[in-house]
């Protein structure tokens, strides 16, 4: 078996064959096709040395079928992955790949995912609608906040942020990725508080309210945490997927399945591989992961404080959130056939001001999550809760929010502290 054995231009990729699409820079020395086929080889079958093998190797070996330099996409036999793991899936199309001399660089842009393999995973619980039903929210977007400052507060003072947070209209109150269970704010005597507190705020307002717990930790202490959630009556759990690990993100679920949790899901970690265009995995590939595994509510980037273009943010979101994709520029085709939509969650320096911009290019079928946005508010977390609701209540009225602010001066003063970008 040699390096030609994992071309092959004639290639029609079977309905079963898992697709690949590579940004690759070949080193020096190399053509693209000689990259190209390297790294089918290494993330399939091959080796560097050439090889004598049973025909059966070749026929489960990976073919790279369809070149566009920078760009190729490489067919994966289904019989090369064990079904139902992201672990090994990953090692495999994501494995040792991205250390390769033959490249220079090399970036796992997208994935089609066979409906075999879509069908050896779970996917969300609860999705969109499930989402939408455990707070009777009908039509506008989710609202989150993440007190502020992220960690460092007492737990007492972190409850009074929660509590002015959730009477000033949001849904859901949530930990931040690096709180879990500190000296100064142990998980346990958080949610005992929270569970308390929001039992009294949804009396006095009406609404439901709940908590994304952050239970990141060791496995077994994850399962722990989740069942005292459950025990004390929260709806879900929170967890940094890509610090946890795709192993335990899959544990947890197997067990969130049983506690009947939803999973809001911390895409901390992503921008070490994804950020750069032409290395590293995209945050579509990490989202459809996410969706695969299980989770209910994923973070897709806000247009805010944090790098991710709009088109970028647009792929996200339609990865997780829609059932049928076609194949456009850096995204490859996919039907996710009955599996649950996830709800996508849009952070990251969002205030009110951008609020009817990230609505405008994705949908009110979103979470909208703030701390700054809220905390920083020049009257405080519960003036900056309403002014966040009365923003996103704007744009489900069908007006701007300088208009919403006539009648909301929490959102003026908001507004005037930060400025407003209408949807461009
Ligand atoms: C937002 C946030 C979120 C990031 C995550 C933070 O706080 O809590 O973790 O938005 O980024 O810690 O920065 P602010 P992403 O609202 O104060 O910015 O949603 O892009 O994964
Ligand atoms: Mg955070």
């Amino acid at each position: 078996m040699k390096y030609s054995d994992f071309i092959n231009t004639r290639y029609k990729p079977k309905e079963d064959d898992l697709i690949c699409l590579f940004r690759i820079e070949p080193a020096k020395g190399f053509s693209f096709k000689e990259a190209a086929a390297r790294v089918a080889s290494e993330s399939s079958t091959g080796t560097w040395a050439e090889l004598n093998v049973p025909k059966h190797v070749l026929r489960r070996s990976a073919k790279a079928f369809h070149f566009k330099p920078p760009f190729v996409k490489i067919a994966y036999p289904l019989v090369l992955f064990e079904l139902g793991s992201i672990p090994q899936v990953m090692s495999s199309i994501a494995g040792n790949i991205f250390g390769m001399k033959a490249v220079s660089n090399i970036r796992l842009e997208d994935i089609t995912w066979p409906q075999k393999m879509i069908r050896s995973f779970p996917g969300p619980q609860f999705g969109i609608k499930g989402i939408r039903k455990i707070f009777g929210v009908k039509k506008r977007p989710i609202l989150a906040s993440v007190p502020k400052p992220k960690v460092g507060i007492n737990t007492g003072e972190f409850c009074k942020i929660a509590e002015n947070a959730w009477r000033g209209g949001c849904d859901l109150v949530k930990d931040d990725e690096n709180l879990t269970d500190q000296t100064f704010n142990r998980f346990e005597n958080r949610l005992t508080r929270l569970m308390k507190l929001r039992k009294k705020i949804e009396k006095d307002t009406g609404e439901k309210k709940s908590y994304l717990a952050n239970i990141t930790s060791e496995t077994k202490e994850m399962l722990r945490r989740a069942k005292l959630v459950k025990k004390l009556g929260n709806e879900y759990i929170m967890v940094d997927i890509l610090t946890a690990g795709w192993a335990a993100v899959q544990t947890v679920r197997n067990e969130c399945q049983d506690l009947k949790l939803a999973i809001h899901a911390h895409r901390a970690f992503h921008a070490a591989f994804d950020r750069n265009p032409r290395h590293g995995l995209s945050m579509k590939v990490v989202a459809e992961i996410s969706r695969l595994q299980g989770v209910d509510q994923v973070h897709i980037g806000g247009l805010g404080k944090l790098a991710g273009s709009r088109q970028e943010v647009y792929d996200i979101w339609d990865k997780v959130s829609s059932q049928k994709i076609k194949s456009r520029d850096l995204v490859l085709e996919q039907d996710w056939g009955t599996m649950k939509p996830v709800m996508g969650t849009s952070s990251g320096g969002v205030h009110p001001g951008i609020t009817a911009r990230l609505l405008e290019l994705l949908s009110t079928d979103i979470v909208i999550q703030a701390g700054g946005g809220i905390h920083g508010h020049p009257q405080g977390t519960y003036s900056g809760a309403i002014a966040m609701r009365a923003a996103l209540d704007a744009f489900t009225d069908g007006i701007s929010v300088t208009e919403k602010a006539k009648s909301f001066p929490e959102l003026a003063v908001a507004l005037k502290k930060w400025g407003h970008a209408t949807p461009s």
